[in-house]
């Protein structure tokens, strides 16, 4: 029973390591890969790719189909 126990706590760590990786760029504890909004400025990922904004980018945002921000 011993080698299920090391190989749980391995699955953690991996599970842990991938994680972190992912990142959580709003840091509002949802990892970027299930977060509907990454960048945290109140627009949802899907509206932010259709309309041409970063998702990644909390300064890109859309106020009524205006484009503000930058790069
Ligand atoms: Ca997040
Ligand atoms: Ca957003």
């Amino acid at each position: 029973m011993r080698w299920l126990f090391v190989l749980l706590l391995l699955l953690t760590f991996v599970t842990l390591g991938s994680l972190t990786k992912i990142g959580d760029k709003d840091k509002d504890g949802i990892p970027n890969a299930v977060d509907e909004d990454i960048d945290g400025d109140g627009v949802p990922n899907i509206i932010e790719t259709q309309h041409g904004t970063d998702p990644f980018n909390p300064m890109q945002y859309l106020i009524e189909d205006t484009f503000i921000g930058g790069g």
